[in-house]
C-alpha cells in the first residue's frame, strides 16, 4: 500500500522545503492470534473483538452467554501489522516520530522488526522516534500480551504486600488484578457490565515527520482578573524543536468577535519548549460568559493562532474559546457543624442537576458521534446540567467533551481508578504520571470540566475496610493512596490547571479530607463534602431513608431495560424473570431479589399465567419502582437545598447513578443500551425541572416545597387538586395567595394534614383518591404538575386497568 503525504502545513514563502508531514495510518491492518492460528484484517482504530465480529468469526459478543464463550479472546496474545510505502525519502527529516494517541494496552511495537518501543497504559499518548527506523517500504507490528495475564503477573510479583482486591465477584463473571493494569477498569466486569478485555490499537495512529519543530499540544485557559474586573487568556503551545538553532518567529492570535488581534515575538530552543501567550481583553468590550444548561447560552468565540517561524515554518491553530470561572465554595455554614460544598459558576452557586456516566461500550470503536449525541441531548432534554464521567471507565473521546461545551452539560472529570488500591511501584507512577499530564492537557480546554476528582471510593474502601486487610497495613496503605493521589496526580493536575478545583475522590470531606491528612474515618460525613448512599432494602417511597448532605454525587436503584432492548440479544427460553439468562445478566449479587422487593412495598407483583406477559410487565414495574424511588430520592436533595435541619443540609447536588448502560442488562441507568430512554428518563426531565413543587408527608402533615433554579425571583402560586383514581376527575382543588420563590432558593409554601385535605374532598380516601399539584402564574404553568400518592399502589381503589396503545414510526432509524 503507497501512503500519500498528508501537506499540514504548507511553506508560506516560495522555494521552502515542507516542515511537517502527517501521515495516516488509520484504516485496514491485518491481525493475528498468539500461535497465528486465526488471521484476519483489522480496522484501525478498532479492536480484537470487533475484527472478529466484522469477519463473522464471532457472534454478537452481548447475545445471551456469549461473554463467557468469548473469554478465550482476551487471554490470547493478538499482533497487529501494517506493511506500507512511504514514497518520499524519509531519510531528510530531522525526526520522525510513530504516535498512537491510544494503544489498549500492554504491547511491544516494531518496526521493521526493530522494537522501537512498549506500552502499557490505554490512557497515554505513545510517540516513538522512528527517525532511524523508518525506510520506504515498512512493517509495524504491534504485539500485545493478553491483559488478563498480565494483569495477574504484575500482581503476582507484587510480593511485599497484597493490593486488593484480588478478583471481582463470582456473579460478574470477571476477571482478576484489574487494579495492576491502566486500562478501562470495568473492562474485567463490573455490577452493570460484562467482562470484555479488549486488545486493539483503539485510537488514531499516525507518523509526523518534522524538520525544525512540531506542535504536540494547543491548549487556552481563561482567567478571570477579580481585581481589574477583566477577562485574559492564557495560550499555551507545546513544541517539540528539533533545530539546534534558536528558532524564532511570531504568534498572531485573532479572535474578531473580542476584537483581538495580537502579535507577540516569539523564539523556542530546543527541546520540549511551551510557548505561553497572555491576551487581555479590553473592558470595554462584553465578553459573554459559557453557562451551564438551564442557567444561560453556551457563547464561545472563534480564535485562531498563526505561529509564523523561521524559514517560512507556519502552525495555524482554530478553536472555540468560551470564558467562565468555577469555584468550588467550602465554608461554614449558619447552626450547622462542618462546611458547605457545592460549585459556583461565574459566580453563581449552581445546584448540580444530573448522573453518573460510564462508558457508552465495552468496545470503544462502536461509540459514534452519532450515539454521543443521542445520549448527551437527552442529557439537556431531561433538564440536567452535569454529568460525572466516572473513574472506572475512560478518558472520553474529545467529541464528548466538545458536545458537552456546546449543550452546557458540566462535567466531574474522575481520573480512572475505581473501588481499588492501587500499587505504587515505580514503573506503576511513571506510567500514571505521563497519562495524567497528557490528560491534563488534552482536556483542560474544555470549560464543560469543572473539577477533576482523583478517583472513585478508593478513599472509602481504604478508610471503611472494605478488603479486610490486616490493620498492621494500613500505614502502608494510606502512603500508597497519598503518593499516587496526591503527590504524584493531584501535583501534576495543579502543574498544569490551576483553573478549577481538585478533589482527592468521591466520596470525600473535601477540606476535611485534606486537614485529616487526605484521608477521613469517614468519608461519608454529611456535614462535608459529598457522599454516595445506596439502600436498596428501606422503602424508597420514605424520604427519611435519604441522606440529608451536602451533595449526593452518587444514588440510585436498578431497573430492567425494555423487552424490545432486551429481545435483541437473547431468546425465547430466556423471557422470563428466574431464567438463567434473567440471572446471568444481574451482576449485582441478589440484584434481581432486590427489586421485586422495593416494588412489593407498594405494588403488586405480576401474575399473569402467560410466561411472556408476565416477564414484560416485571420488567416494566422495575422500571415504575426504579423511577418512583429516583424521583422520591431526587425531590428530597432539591428541597433540601436552601433548610438545615437538626444541622444537616444545604444540599447543592444530585447526580444519580448512572446516565447510561454499557450492554443490555438490568442497571442503575435511565438510558438503556443504544439510547431509549427508560422510564426513570422521562420522570428525570420533571424532577430536575427549573422550577419544582415538591410533595411529601410528615406524620399525616402534607408538606409542599417550591425548588427554583432560577436567576431571578418568580412570582407565582400554588395548586392543590385532589382526583379520584376511578375516573381521575377532580373531586376538589385550592390555590394559595400569589407569592415569591427568591432565585436560586428552595421554601416550604404549603402545610396540610393529609385527614383535613381529604375532608373537604367528598368521598375521597388515602385509597380511594390522589394529590397533584402545580406552580402557574397568571393561568400559566411554571412547573411540571407533581403528584404524592396518599397510600401505597397496591391498595389504591378504583384504578382501571389501563387500555393503553402505542404506534411510533421512525424510531427504528435511531435502532430503538
Ligand atoms: C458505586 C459506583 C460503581 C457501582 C455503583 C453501583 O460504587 O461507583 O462502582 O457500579 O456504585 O453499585
Amino acid at each position: 500500500m503507497l501512503l500519500r503525504l498528508l501537506l499540514l502545513l504548507a511553506p508560506c514563502g516560495a522555494g521552502f522545503a515542507t516542515k511537517v508531514v502527517s501521515i495516516s495510518l488509520r484504516g485496514n491492518w491485518k491481525i493475528h492470534s498468539g500461535n497465528g492460528s486465526l488471521q484476519l484484517p483489522a480496522a484501525v482504530p478498532g479492536c480484537v473483538h470487533s475484527a472478529l465480529f466484522n469477519k463473522r468469526i464471532i457472534k454478537d459478543p452481548y447475545y445471551r452467554f456469549n461473554n463467557l464463550d468469548y473469554r478465550w479472546i482476551a487471554l490470547d496474545n493478538w499482533t497487529y501489522i501494517k506493511k506500507f510505502k512511504l514514497h518520499s525519502d524519509m531519510s531528510t527529516w530531522s525526526k520522525v516520530n510513530l504516535v498512537f494517541e491510544g494503544i489498549d494496552t500492554v504491547a511491544v511495537v516494531l518496526l521493521n522488526s526493530v522494537p522501537i518501543g512498549k506500552t502499557d497504559n490505554m490512557f497515554r499518548r505513545y510517540s516513538f522516534d522512528i527517525t532511524h527506523t523508518v525506510k520506504a517500504v515498512n512493517i509495524i507490528e504491534v504485539r500485545f500480551q493478553s491483559p488478563v495475564v498480565y494483569a495477574n503477573q504484575r500482581s503476582e510479583r507484587h510480593t511485599a504486600y497484597w493490593v486488593p482486591p484480588n478478583c471481582p465477584p463470582p456473579v460478574q463473571d470477571g476477571e482478576c488484578h484489574v487494579n495492576f493494569i491502566r486500562k478501562m477498569q470495568c473492562s474485567f466486569g463490573w455490577d452493570w457490565g460484562p467482562s470484555f478485555p479488549t486488545q486493539g490499537i483503539w485510537k488514531d495512529v499516525r507518523i509526523e515527520a518534522y524538520n525544525v519543530c512540531h506542535l504536540n499540544y494547543f491548549m487556552f485557559t481563561p482567567i478571570y482578573d477579580n481585581y481589574m474586573k477583566t477577562w485574559n487568556l492564557k495560550i499555551e503551545s507545546s513544541f517539540d524543536v528539533v533545530s539546534s538553532k534558536l528558532v524564532s518567529g511570531e504568534a498572531i492570535v485573532a479572535i474578531p468577535e473580542l476584537n483581538i488581534q495580537q502579535t507577540n515575538n516569539i523564539e523556542l530552543q530546543h527541546g520540549e519548549r511551551t510557548v505561553e501567550l497572555f491576551v487581555k481583553i479590553d473592558k470595554a468590550i462584553i465578553v459573554e460568559t459559557w453557562w451551564p444548561h438551564g442557567h444561560g447560552n453556551q457563547t464561545g468565540y472563534n480564535m485562531s493562532v498563526i505561529f509564523e517561524l523561521d524559514g517560512g515554518l507556519r502552525f495555524e491553530k482554530s478553536a472555540k474559546v468560551y470564558f467562565r470561572t468555577v469555584e468550588l465554595v467550602e465554608e461554614p455554614i449558619q447552626n450547622s457543624p462542618g462546611l458547605s460544598f457545592y460549585f459556583k459558576i461565574n459566580g453563581l452557586p449552581i445546584f448540580l442537576k444530573g448522573s453518573n456516566w460510564i462508558p457508552a461500550d465495552s468496545f470503544q470503536d462502536r461509540v459514534t458521534s452519532a450515539m454521543l449525541r443521542l445520549l448527551l441531548q437527552s442529557v439537556v432534554d431531561a433538564n440536567m446540567n452535569a454529568l460525572r464521567v466516572w473513574g472506572g471507565g475512560v478518558y472520553e473521546q474529545d467529541e464528548f467533551y466538545e458536545l458537552c461545551d456546546e449543550l452546557g452539560i458540566m462535567i466531574w472529570q474522575d481520573f480512572m481508578f475505581a473501588c481499588a488500591l492501587y500499587p505504587t511501584d515505580k514503573d506503576f507512577m511513571d506510567s500514571v504520571r505521563e497519562e495524567v499530564t497528557h490528560q491534563v492537557r488534552r482536556l483542560k480546554s474544555h470549560p464543560s470540566i469543572i473539577t477533576w476528582s482523583g478517583n472513585n471510593e478508593n478513599e472509602a474502601a481504604l478508610m471503611m475496610g472494605w478488603y479486610d486487610t490486616k490493620p498492621g497495613y494500613l500505614q502502608t496503605y494510606i502512603k500508597d493512596y497519598v503518593t499516587l493521589y496526591v503527590k504524584n496526580i493531584r501535583t501534576i493536575v495543579l502543574e498544569g490547571d490551576q483553573t478549577r478545583p481538585f478533589i482527592t475522590s468521591s466520596p470525600t470531606n473535601g477540606a476535611k479530607t485534606i486537614a485529616e491528612g487526605w484521608l477521613s474515618p469517614n468519608p461519608y460525613d454529611l456535614n462535608y463534602g459529598d457522599v454516595h448512599f445506596y439502600d436498596y432494602v428501606s422503602d424508597c417511597w420514605n424520604w427519611r431513608t435519604f441522606p440529608k448532605a451536602r451533595f449526593v454525587s452518587e444514588y440510585g436503584y436498578q431497573s430492567w431495560p425494555s423487552f424490545s432492548t432486551l429481545e435483541k440479544v437473547s431468546s425465547e427460553e430466556d423471557w422470563s424473570y428466574r431464567s438463567s439468562f434473567a440471572l446471568h445478566r444481574q451482576h449485582l449479587i441478589n440484584g434481581n431479589n432486590e427489586m421485586l422487593h422495593q416494588i412489593e412495598l407498594h405494588f403488586k407483583l405480576p401474575n399473569s399465567t402467560d410466561q411472556l406477559r408476565r416477564f414484560k410487565d416485571t420488567l416494566y414495574l422495575t422500571q415504575v419502582m426504579q423511577a418512583q424511588c429516583v424521583k422520591t430520592e431526587t425531590e428530597f436533595y432539591r428541597r433540601s437545598r436552601s433548610e438545615i435541619v437538626n444541622g444537616k443540609g444545604h444540599t447543592m447536588g444530585a447526580l444519580y447513578w448512572q446516565l447510561n448502560d454499557i450492554w443490555q442488562a438490568p442497571s442503575w441507568s435511565s438510558l438503556e443500551y443504544g439510547g431509549k430512554w427508560k422510564m426513570l428518563h422521562y420522570f428525570a426531565r420533571h424532577f430536575f425541572a427549573p422550577l419544582l413543587p415538591v410533595g411529601f408527608e410528615d406524620k399525616d402533615m402534607l408538606f409542599i416545597y417550591g425548588a427554583s433554579d432560577l436567576h431571578s425571583d418568580q412570582q407565582m402560586m400554588l395548586t392543590v387538586r385532589v382526583h379520584t383514581w376511578s375516573s381521575l376527575q377532580l373531586v376538589c382543588s385550592e390555590s394559595t395567595n400569589p407569592f415569591v420563590i427568591k432565585a436560586g432558593e428552595s421554601v416550604l409554601l404549603y402545610t396540610k394534614p393529609v385527614p383535613e385535605l381529604l375532608k373537604g374532598c367528598p368521598g375521597c380516601t388515602r385509597q380511594s383518591c390522589v394529590v397533584s399539584f402545580y406552580l402557574s402564574t397568571d393561568g400559566e404553568l411554571l412547573s411540571p404538575i407533581n403528584y404524592h400518592f396518599l397510600s401505597s399502589l397496591k391498595n389504591a381503589k378504583g384504578l382501571h386497568k389501563a387500555n393503553i396503545t402505542v404506534s411510533t414510526s421512525g424510531l427504528e432509524l435511531l435502532g430503538l
